[in-house]
Protein backbone atom coordinates (compact mmCIF):
# COMPACT_ATOMS: atom_id res chain seq x y z
CA UNK A 1 0.00 0.00 0.00
CA UNK A 2 1.32 3.41 -0.82
CA UNK A 3 1.65 6.37 1.59
CA UNK A 4 -1.25 8.50 0.30
CA UNK A 5 -3.51 11.02 1.93
CA UNK A 6 -6.53 8.52 1.10
CA UNK A 7 -4.07 5.71 2.12
CA UNK A 8 -3.58 6.61 5.48
CA UNK A 9 -6.86 8.00 6.53
CA UNK A 10 -8.08 4.42 5.04
CA UNK A 11 -5.95 2.73 7.69
CA UNK A 12 -6.89 5.10 10.48
CA UNK A 13 -10.85 4.60 9.65
CA UNK A 14 -10.59 1.00 9.31
CA UNK A 15 -8.77 0.58 12.59
CA UNK A 16 -11.72 2.37 14.38
CA UNK A 17 -14.36 0.41 12.17
CA UNK A 18 -15.52 4.25 10.84
CA UNK A 19 -15.65 3.81 7.30
CA UNK A 20 -18.52 3.42 5.19
CA UNK A 21 -18.55 -0.54 5.02
CA UNK A 22 -18.26 -0.58 1.16
CA UNK A 23 -15.12 0.92 0.96
CA UNK A 24 -13.64 -1.20 4.08
CA UNK A 25 -11.47 -4.17 2.95
CA UNK A 26 -13.74 -7.14 3.31
CA UNK A 27 -13.28 -8.70 6.45
CA UNK A 28 -10.97 -11.97 5.75
CA UNK A 29 -12.80 -15.05 5.94
CA UNK A 30 -11.30 -17.70 8.72
CA UNK A 31 -9.62 -20.24 6.96
CA UNK A 32 -10.74 -22.64 9.17
CA UNK A 33 -14.47 -22.96 10.89
CA UNK A 34 -12.83 -24.58 13.62
CA UNK A 35 -9.25 -25.20 14.69
CA UNK A 36 -8.64 -27.54 17.75
CA UNK A 37 -5.64 -27.09 19.86
CA UNK A 38 -3.91 -30.43 20.67
CA UNK A 39 -3.48 -33.39 18.64
CA UNK A 40 -4.22 -35.65 21.90
CA UNK A 41 -6.76 -38.58 21.91
CA UNK A 42 -9.60 -35.96 22.93
CA UNK A 43 -8.63 -33.02 20.32
CA UNK A 44 -8.18 -35.80 17.43
CA UNK A 45 -11.67 -37.68 18.46
CA UNK A 46 -13.25 -34.06 18.80
CA UNK A 47 -12.23 -33.37 15.09
CA UNK A 48 -13.16 -36.82 14.07
CA UNK A 49 -16.57 -36.30 15.51
CA UNK A 50 -17.09 -32.84 13.90
CA UNK A 51 -16.51 -34.29 10.63
CA UNK A 52 -18.31 -37.74 11.50
CA UNK A 53 -21.46 -36.23 13.04
CA UNK A 54 -21.93 -32.69 12.62
CA UNK A 55 -20.42 -32.07 8.80
CA UNK A 56 -17.92 -29.46 10.22
CA UNK A 57 -15.10 -30.94 7.85
CA UNK A 58 -13.43 -27.27 7.72
CA UNK A 59 -11.58 -28.37 10.44
CA UNK A 60 -7.51 -28.23 11.21
CA UNK A 61 -5.73 -29.96 14.75
CA UNK A 62 -2.73 -27.82 15.35
CA UNK A 63 0.00 -29.86 17.50
CA UNK A 64 3.61 -28.28 19.23
CA UNK A 65 5.00 -31.74 19.28
CA UNK A 66 3.61 -34.58 17.19
CA UNK A 67 0.30 -36.53 17.47
CA UNK A 68 -0.05 -38.61 20.86
CA UNK A 69 2.92 -37.90 21.56
CA UNK A 70 1.11 -35.80 25.03
CA UNK A 71 -0.56 -37.71 27.88
CA UNK A 72 -2.30 -40.18 25.32
CA UNK A 73 0.87 -41.70 24.48
CA UNK A 74 1.91 -41.81 27.63
CA UNK A 75 -1.00 -43.02 29.99
CA UNK A 76 -1.63 -46.46 31.97
CA UNK A 77 -5.13 -46.79 29.45
CA UNK A 78 -7.13 -47.74 31.91
CA UNK A 79 -10.75 -47.79 30.83
CA UNK A 80 -13.83 -47.33 33.63
CA UNK A 81 -16.61 -45.80 34.72
CA UNK A 82 -16.95 -46.74 38.52
CA UNK A 83 -17.30 -42.97 39.89
CA UNK A 84 -19.47 -41.80 42.18
CA UNK A 85 -21.85 -39.13 41.22
CA UNK A 86 -24.69 -39.05 38.68
CA UNK A 87 -23.09 -36.27 35.97
CA UNK A 88 -19.73 -38.57 36.17
CA UNK A 89 -21.27 -41.71 35.70
CA UNK A 90 -22.94 -40.25 32.34
CA UNK A 91 -19.86 -39.03 31.14
CA UNK A 92 -17.40 -42.19 31.93
CA UNK A 93 -20.34 -44.59 31.00
CA UNK A 94 -20.50 -42.35 27.28
CA UNK A 95 -16.87 -43.16 27.08
CA UNK A 96 -17.32 -46.77 27.88
CA UNK A 97 -20.35 -47.65 25.48
CA UNK A 98 -18.40 -45.92 22.28
CA UNK A 99 -15.15 -48.05 23.34
CA UNK A 100 -16.87 -51.30 22.96
CA UNK A 101 -17.23 -50.48 19.18
CA UNK A 102 -14.52 -48.12 18.39
CA UNK A 103 -12.60 -50.41 16.30
CA UNK A 104 -15.52 -51.07 14.16
CA UNK A 105 -16.14 -47.41 14.21
CA UNK A 106 -12.36 -46.43 13.18
CA UNK A 107 -11.72 -49.75 11.57
CA UNK A 108 -8.74 -49.45 13.01
CA UNK A 109 -8.03 -51.85 16.30
CA UNK A 110 -7.31 -49.78 19.23
CA UNK A 111 -7.09 -53.02 20.97
CA UNK A 112 -9.68 -52.62 23.24
CA UNK A 113 -9.46 -55.08 26.18
CA UNK A 114 -12.57 -55.36 29.22
CA UNK A 115 -10.56 -57.54 30.94
CA UNK A 116 -11.68 -56.06 34.09
CA UNK A 117 -10.76 -53.47 36.63
CA UNK A 118 -10.29 -54.19 40.45
CA UNK A 119 -9.81 -51.83 42.78
CA UNK A 120 -8.48 -52.73 46.25
CA UNK A 121 -9.29 -51.76 49.64
CA UNK A 122 -6.76 -51.74 52.45
CA UNK A 123 -8.65 -49.84 55.48
CA UNK A 124 -11.86 -49.51 56.85
CA UNK A 125 -12.10 -46.06 54.76
CA UNK A 126 -11.76 -47.84 51.75
CA UNK A 127 -13.94 -50.07 52.22
CA UNK A 128 -16.74 -47.70 52.98
CA UNK A 129 -16.02 -45.39 49.87
CA UNK A 130 -15.43 -48.54 47.63
CA UNK A 131 -18.77 -50.05 48.85
CA UNK A 132 -20.74 -46.54 48.64
CA UNK A 133 -19.69 -46.39 44.50
CA UNK A 134 -20.57 -50.17 44.01
CA UNK A 135 -24.24 -48.95 45.56
CA UNK A 136 -24.24 -45.87 43.24
CA UNK A 137 -23.20 -47.69 39.71
CA UNK A 138 -25.37 -50.00 40.29
CA UNK A 139 -28.20 -47.95 40.99
CA UNK A 140 -27.18 -45.99 38.12
CA UNK A 141 -27.28 -48.80 35.50
CA UNK A 142 -22.97 -49.54 35.71
CA UNK A 143 -21.83 -52.81 37.13
CA UNK A 144 -19.47 -52.94 39.83
CA UNK A 145 -19.21 -55.23 42.77
CA UNK A 146 -17.67 -56.33 45.82
CA UNK A 147 -15.27 -59.30 46.30
CA UNK A 148 -13.84 -60.78 49.28
CA UNK A 149 -10.29 -61.17 49.21
CA UNK A 150 -10.54 -64.57 49.03
CA UNK A 151 -12.52 -63.95 45.57
CA UNK A 152 -9.88 -61.13 44.58
CA UNK A 153 -7.27 -63.67 44.66
CA UNK A 154 -9.72 -65.87 42.80
CA UNK A 155 -9.87 -63.29 40.07
CA UNK A 156 -6.67 -62.24 39.64
CA UNK A 157 -4.32 -65.44 41.33
CA UNK A 158 -1.04 -63.24 41.71
CA UNK A 159 -2.58 -61.17 44.59
CA UNK A 160 -0.83 -62.10 48.03
CA UNK A 161 -3.60 -61.37 50.25
CA UNK A 162 -2.10 -63.14 53.65
CA UNK A 163 -1.97 -60.75 56.50
CA UNK A 164 1.71 -60.35 56.96
CA UNK A 165 1.86 -57.27 54.78
CA UNK A 166 1.61 -53.77 55.56
CA UNK A 167 -1.16 -53.06 53.70
CA UNK A 168 -3.55 -56.19 53.83
CA UNK A 169 -5.98 -56.57 51.39
CA UNK A 170 -9.63 -56.00 53.26
CA UNK A 171 -11.73 -56.71 50.18
CA UNK A 172 -11.85 -54.86 46.24
CA UNK A 173 -14.06 -53.64 43.77
CA UNK A 174 -14.63 -55.23 40.72
CA UNK A 175 -15.89 -53.81 37.32
CA UNK A 176 -16.06 -56.30 34.76
CA UNK A 177 -16.16 -54.60 31.85
CA UNK A 178 -13.82 -51.64 32.80
CA UNK A 179 -10.00 -52.59 31.16
CA UNK A 180 -7.10 -51.04 28.74
CA UNK A 181 -7.11 -50.56 25.34
CA UNK A 182 -3.93 -49.31 23.04
CA UNK A 183 -3.01 -45.89 23.69
CA UNK A 184 -1.17 -45.10 20.71
CA UNK A 185 -3.84 -47.06 18.62
CA UNK A 186 -6.07 -44.70 20.02
CA UNK A 187 -4.32 -41.84 18.32
CA UNK A 188 -3.75 -42.87 15.06
CA UNK A 189 -7.32 -44.64 14.86
CA UNK A 190 -8.49 -41.67 15.18
CA UNK A 191 -5.97 -39.36 13.16
CA UNK A 192 -6.59 -41.24 10.09
CA UNK A 193 -10.37 -41.60 10.41
CA UNK A 194 -10.25 -37.83 10.41
CA UNK A 195 -7.87 -37.34 8.28
CA UNK A 196 -10.12 -39.39 5.35
CA UNK A 197 -13.40 -36.99 6.29
CA UNK A 198 -10.92 -33.85 5.62
CA UNK A 199 -9.48 -32.67 8.81
CA UNK A 200 -5.97 -30.99 8.49
CA UNK A 201 -3.66 -32.44 10.93
CA UNK A 202 -0.46 -30.08 11.98
CA UNK A 203 2.18 -30.91 13.86
CA UNK A 204 5.59 -29.11 14.87
CA UNK A 205 2.77 -26.00 15.03
CA UNK A 206 2.66 -24.40 18.52
CA UNK A 207 0.14 -22.05 19.72
CA UNK A 208 1.77 -18.94 20.64
CA UNK A 209 -1.55 -16.38 20.79
CA UNK A 210 -5.32 -16.53 20.58
CA UNK A 211 -5.96 -12.94 18.35
CA UNK A 212 -9.85 -12.01 19.26
CA UNK A 213 -11.42 -9.51 16.78
CA UNK A 214 -14.57 -7.56 17.02
CA UNK A 215 -16.45 -7.97 20.37
CA UNK A 216 -13.98 -10.09 21.84
CA UNK A 217 -14.52 -12.92 19.97
CA UNK A 218 -12.06 -15.12 19.02
CA UNK A 219 -10.49 -14.76 15.13
CA UNK A 220 -7.01 -16.98 15.02
CA UNK A 221 -4.60 -18.39 16.21
CA UNK A 222 -1.03 -17.48 15.97
CA UNK A 223 1.55 -20.22 16.04
CA UNK A 224 5.10 -20.99 15.09
CA UNK A 225 4.56 -21.69 11.65
CA UNK A 226 1.91 -17.99 10.97
CA UNK A 227 -1.27 -16.85 11.79
CA UNK A 228 -4.21 -19.33 11.36
CA UNK A 229 -7.33 -17.63 10.95
CA UNK A 230 -10.37 -19.62 12.85
CA UNK A 231 -14.37 -19.43 13.28
CA UNK A 232 -14.22 -21.60 16.53
CA UNK A 233 -11.36 -22.59 18.21
CA UNK A 234 -11.25 -25.93 20.80
CA UNK A 235 -8.44 -26.12 23.30
CA UNK A 236 -7.90 -29.59 24.44
CA UNK A 237 -4.08 -29.19 25.83
CA UNK A 238 -3.96 -31.02 28.75
CA UNK A 239 -1.33 -29.71 31.07
CA UNK A 240 -1.17 -26.31 29.32
CA UNK A 241 -4.97 -25.38 29.13
CA UNK A 242 -4.22 -22.50 31.47
CA UNK A 243 -1.26 -21.36 29.15
CA UNK A 244 -3.10 -21.06 26.11
CA UNK A 245 -6.02 -19.51 28.19
CA UNK A 246 -4.13 -16.36 29.37
CA UNK A 247 -3.02 -15.89 25.81
CA UNK A 248 -6.78 -15.15 25.20
CA UNK A 249 -6.40 -12.85 28.65
CA UNK A 250 -8.48 -15.29 31.02
CA UNK A 251 -7.48 -17.77 34.13
CA UNK A 252 -8.61 -20.94 34.57
CA UNK A 253 -9.07 -22.92 37.93
CA UNK A 254 -6.16 -25.85 37.39
CA UNK A 255 -2.80 -27.04 38.35
CA UNK A 256 -0.11 -28.72 36.71
CA UNK A 257 1.34 -32.19 38.35
CA UNK A 258 3.51 -34.40 36.39
CA UNK A 259 2.16 -38.27 36.52
CA UNK A 260 4.30 -41.18 35.90
CA UNK A 261 4.40 -44.90 34.69
CA UNK A 262 6.54 -47.16 33.82
CA UNK A 263 6.66 -50.86 31.95
CA UNK A 264 8.63 -53.90 32.58
CA UNK A 265 10.64 -56.26 30.38
CA UNK A 266 8.37 -58.53 28.78
CA UNK A 267 7.03 -61.66 30.06
CA UNK A 268 4.65 -64.22 28.93
CA UNK A 269 0.78 -63.96 29.80
CA UNK A 270 0.77 -63.76 33.88
CA UNK A 271 -1.39 -61.27 35.11
CA UNK A 272 -5.08 -60.98 33.63
CA UNK A 273 -6.53 -58.05 34.36
CA UNK A 274 -6.25 -54.18 36.03
CA UNK A 275 -5.32 -53.73 39.49
CA UNK A 276 -5.44 -50.62 41.53
CA UNK A 277 -4.49 -49.84 44.66
CA UNK A 278 -5.47 -46.02 45.58
CA UNK A 279 -4.29 -46.15 49.16
CA UNK A 280 -0.53 -47.62 48.18
CA UNK A 281 -0.41 -45.13 45.02
CA UNK A 282 -0.26 -48.20 41.93
CA UNK A 283 -1.57 -49.80 39.88
CA UNK A 284 -0.83 -52.45 37.04
CA UNK A 285 -2.05 -54.49 34.21
CA UNK A 286 0.05 -56.61 31.54
CA UNK A 287 0.52 -55.36 28.20
CA UNK A 288 -0.41 -57.45 25.17
CA UNK A 289 3.78 -56.83 24.33
CA UNK A 290 4.13 -58.77 27.65
CA UNK A 291 5.03 -55.30 29.78
CA UNK A 292 3.78 -54.90 32.90
CA UNK A 293 2.26 -51.74 32.63
CA UNK A 294 2.81 -50.09 36.52
CA UNK A 295 1.89 -46.32 37.55
CA UNK A 296 2.15 -43.99 39.91
CA UNK A 297 0.60 -40.88 42.19
CA UNK A 298 1.18 -37.73 40.99
CA UNK A 299 4.54 -35.42 42.24
CA UNK A 300 3.20 -33.20 45.16
CA UNK A 301 4.62 -30.08 43.33
CA UNK A 302 3.46 -28.10 40.32
CA UNK A 303 5.71 -28.31 37.42
CA UNK A 304 5.65 -28.43 33.80
CA UNK A 305 8.49 -31.49 33.89
CA UNK A 306 7.62 -34.79 31.69
CA UNK A 307 9.89 -36.72 34.33
CA UNK A 308 8.87 -36.40 37.42
CA UNK A 309 10.44 -38.11 41.00
CA UNK A 310 12.26 -40.86 41.22
CA UNK A 311 11.24 -41.66 44.83
CA UNK A 312 7.43 -41.67 43.77
CA UNK A 313 8.52 -44.51 41.30
CA UNK A 314 10.42 -46.32 43.96
CA UNK A 315 7.42 -46.43 46.44
CA UNK A 316 4.94 -47.28 43.82
CA UNK A 317 7.51 -50.60 43.21
CA UNK A 318 8.03 -51.13 46.77
CA UNK A 319 3.83 -51.53 46.99
CA UNK A 320 3.88 -53.66 43.85
CA UNK A 321 6.42 -56.10 44.73
CA UNK A 322 3.88 -56.33 48.17
CA UNK A 323 1.13 -57.32 46.21
CA UNK A 324 2.61 -59.52 43.72
CA UNK A 325 5.78 -61.25 45.27
CA UNK A 326 5.94 -63.12 41.86
CA UNK A 327 7.16 -59.57 40.43
CA UNK A 328 10.20 -58.99 43.04
CA UNK A 329 12.77 -59.68 40.22
CA UNK A 330 11.21 -58.13 37.25
CA UNK A 331 13.68 -55.46 35.08
CA UNK A 332 12.10 -52.12 34.75
CA UNK A 333 12.49 -51.27 31.13
CA UNK A 334 11.58 -47.63 30.99
CA UNK A 335 9.53 -45.00 32.56
CA UNK A 336 8.08 -41.50 31.89
CA UNK A 337 6.37 -38.64 33.07
CA UNK A 338 2.97 -36.31 31.42
CA UNK A 339 1.46 -33.79 32.58
CA UNK A 340 -1.95 -33.91 34.17
CA UNK A 341 -4.05 -30.60 34.52
CA UNK A 342 -6.15 -30.47 37.83
CA UNK A 343 -9.45 -29.22 38.81
CA UNK A 344 -10.48 -28.18 42.31
CA UNK A 345 -12.61 -30.64 42.18
CA UNK A 346 -11.02 -32.97 40.17
CA UNK A 347 -13.59 -33.02 37.51
CA UNK A 348 -13.20 -32.04 34.07
CA UNK A 349 -13.77 -28.35 32.31
CA UNK A 350 -15.94 -28.74 29.00
CA UNK A 351 -17.54 -26.04 26.88
CA UNK A 352 -17.72 -22.25 26.81
CA UNK A 353 -15.48 -19.84 28.02
CA UNK A 354 -15.32 -15.71 28.85
CA UNK A 355 -13.86 -15.51 25.00
CA UNK A 356 -16.96 -15.89 22.32
CA UNK A 357 -15.79 -19.04 19.76
CA UNK A 358 -13.12 -20.41 21.93
CA UNK A 359 -14.48 -23.88 24.33
CA UNK A 360 -12.06 -25.74 26.40
CA UNK A 361 -11.84 -29.19 27.37
CA UNK A 362 -9.42 -29.81 29.97
CA UNK A 363 -8.89 -30.54 33.68
CA UNK A 364 -9.09 -34.35 33.37
CA UNK A 365 -6.22 -35.03 35.67
CA UNK A 366 -4.91 -38.10 36.22
CA UNK A 367 -7.78 -39.96 34.96
CA UNK A 368 -9.03 -38.52 30.78
CA UNK A 369 -7.79 -41.49 28.60
CA UNK A 370 -10.61 -43.58 29.16
CA UNK A 371 -12.97 -40.65 28.63
CA UNK A 372 -10.94 -39.96 25.30
CA UNK A 373 -14.31 -41.16 22.92
CA UNK A 374 -17.27 -40.11 24.73
CA UNK A 375 -14.92 -36.37 25.54
CA UNK A 376 -14.64 -36.57 21.69
CA UNK A 377 -17.70 -36.90 21.35
CA UNK A 378 -19.72 -34.73 23.60
CA UNK A 379 -16.96 -31.42 22.92
CA UNK A 380 -17.72 -31.74 19.28
CA UNK A 381 -21.55 -31.36 19.68
CA UNK A 382 -21.03 -28.74 22.28
CA UNK A 383 -18.44 -26.59 19.38
CA UNK A 384 -20.84 -27.41 16.25
CA UNK A 385 -23.95 -26.28 18.53
CA UNK A 386 -22.26 -23.47 19.93
CA UNK A 387 -24.03 -24.90 23.60
CA UNK A 388 -23.41 -27.81 25.88
CA UNK A 389 -24.25 -30.91 25.15
CA UNK A 390 -26.74 -32.53 27.92
CA UNK A 391 -23.56 -34.96 29.23
CA UNK A 392 -21.00 -31.79 28.80
CA UNK A 393 -23.38 -29.08 30.53
CA UNK A 394 -22.58 -30.02 34.60
CA UNK A 395 -19.01 -29.79 33.24
CA UNK A 396 -18.96 -26.00 32.93
CA UNK A 397 -16.15 -23.38 34.06
CA UNK A 398 -19.53 -21.17 35.90
CA UNK A 399 -19.44 -24.45 38.49
CA UNK A 400 -16.47 -22.71 40.00
CA UNK A 401 -18.30 -20.11 40.45
CA UNK A 402 -21.55 -20.86 41.43
CA UNK A 403 -20.39 -23.96 43.79
CA UNK A 404 -21.92 -26.39 41.88
CA UNK A 405 -19.17 -29.08 41.80
CA UNK A 406 -18.59 -32.71 41.27
CA UNK A 407 -16.61 -34.07 43.58
CA UNK A 408 -14.79 -36.73 42.11
CA UNK A 409 -11.52 -36.62 44.53
CA UNK A 410 -12.17 -40.57 45.71
CA UNK A 411 -13.00 -41.71 42.55
CA UNK A 412 -9.28 -40.69 40.94
CA UNK A 413 -6.85 -43.33 40.63
CA UNK A 414 -4.08 -41.98 42.30
CA UNK A 415 -3.19 -39.54 45.03
CA UNK A 416 -3.08 -36.06 44.20
P1 LIG B 1 -2.83 -34.95 25.46
O1 LIG B 1 -2.69 -36.29 24.88
O2 LIG B 1 -1.78 -34.50 26.43
O3 LIG B 1 -2.93 -33.93 24.26
C1 LIG B 1 -2.77 -32.52 24.41
C2 LIG B 1 -1.86 -32.07 23.31
O4 LIG B 1 -1.83 -30.64 23.32
C3 LIG B 1 -0.42 -32.54 23.49
O5 LIG B 1 -0.06 -33.38 22.41
C4 LIG B 1 0.38 -31.25 23.53
O6 LIG B 1 1.63 -31.33 22.87
C5 LIG B 1 -0.55 -30.27 22.84
N1 LIG B 1 -0.33 -28.86 23.18
C6 LIG B 1 -0.17 -28.31 24.39
N2 LIG B 1 0.03 -26.99 24.29
C7 LIG B 1 -0.03 -26.70 22.97
C8 LIG B 1 0.11 -25.49 22.22
N3 LIG B 1 0.35 -24.31 22.79
N4 LIG B 1 0.01 -25.56 20.85
C9 LIG B 1 -0.23 -26.75 20.23
N5 LIG B 1 -0.35 -27.92 20.89
C10 LIG B 1 -0.26 -27.90 22.24
N6 LIG B 1 -6.20 -41.68 32.26
C11 LIG B 1 -6.98 -42.79 32.33
O7 LIG B 1 -8.19 -42.71 32.09
N7 LIG B 1 -6.48 -43.99 32.65
C12 LIG B 1 -5.17 -44.16 32.96
O8 LIG B 1 -4.72 -45.27 33.23
C13 LIG B 1 -4.34 -43.02 32.95
N8 LIG B 1 -3.05 -43.14 33.30
C14 LIG B 1 -2.22 -42.06 33.20
C15 LIG B 1 -0.87 -42.27 33.45
C16 LIG B 1 0.03 -41.22 33.25
C17 LIG B 1 1.49 -41.44 33.53
C18 LIG B 1 -0.45 -39.97 32.78
C19 LIG B 1 0.51 -38.83 32.53
C20 LIG B 1 -1.81 -39.76 32.55
C21 LIG B 1 -2.70 -40.81 32.76
N9 LIG B 1 -4.08 -40.68 32.50
C22 LIG B 1 -4.89 -41.77 32.56
C23 LIG B 1 -4.63 -39.39 32.08
C24 LIG B 1 -4.75 -39.31 30.56
O9 LIG B 1 -3.55 -39.68 29.95
C25 LIG B 1 -5.13 -37.91 30.11
O10 LIG B 1 -6.21 -37.40 30.87
C26 LIG B 1 -5.57 -37.92 28.65
O11 LIG B 1 -4.68 -38.68 27.87
C27 LIG B 1 -5.65 -36.51 28.13
O12 LIG B 1 -5.80 -36.55 26.73
P2 LIG B 1 -5.70 -35.25 25.90
O13 LIG B 1 -5.92 -35.60 24.48
O14 LIG B 1 -6.58 -34.21 26.50
O15 LIG B 1 -4.22 -34.74 26.19
O1 LIG C 1 -8.27 -42.99 36.19
O2 LIG C 1 -8.23 -45.16 36.13
C1 LIG C 1 -7.67 -44.07 36.19
C2 LIG C 1 -6.21 -44.01 36.24
C3 LIG C 1 -5.38 -45.05 36.36
C4 LIG C 1 -4.14 -44.53 36.38
C5 LIG C 1 -4.19 -43.21 36.28
N1 LIG C 1 -5.50 -42.89 36.20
Amino acid sequence: MRYSVFNLLRQAAQAHKGWPRQWRDPEPKPAYDVVIVGAGGHGLATAYYLAREHGVRNVAVIEKGWLGGGNTGRNTTIIRSNYLWEESEAIYEHAVKLWETLSDELNYNVMYSPRGVMMLAHTVHDIQVFKRHVHANRLAGIDNEWLTPAEAKAFCPPLNITSSVRYPVLGAALQRRGGVARHDAVAWGYARAADGLGVDIIQNCEVTGIRRGAGGAVEAVETTRGLIRAGKVGVVAAGHTSVVAAMAGFRMPLESYPLQALVSEPVKPVFPCVVMSNGMHAYVSQSDKGELVIGAGTDQYVSYSQTGGLHITTHTLDAICELFPMFRRMRMLRNWGGIVDVTPDRSPIIGMTPVPGLYVNCGWGTGGFKATPGSGHIFAATIARGEPHPIAAPFTLDRFRTGRLIDEAAAAAVAH
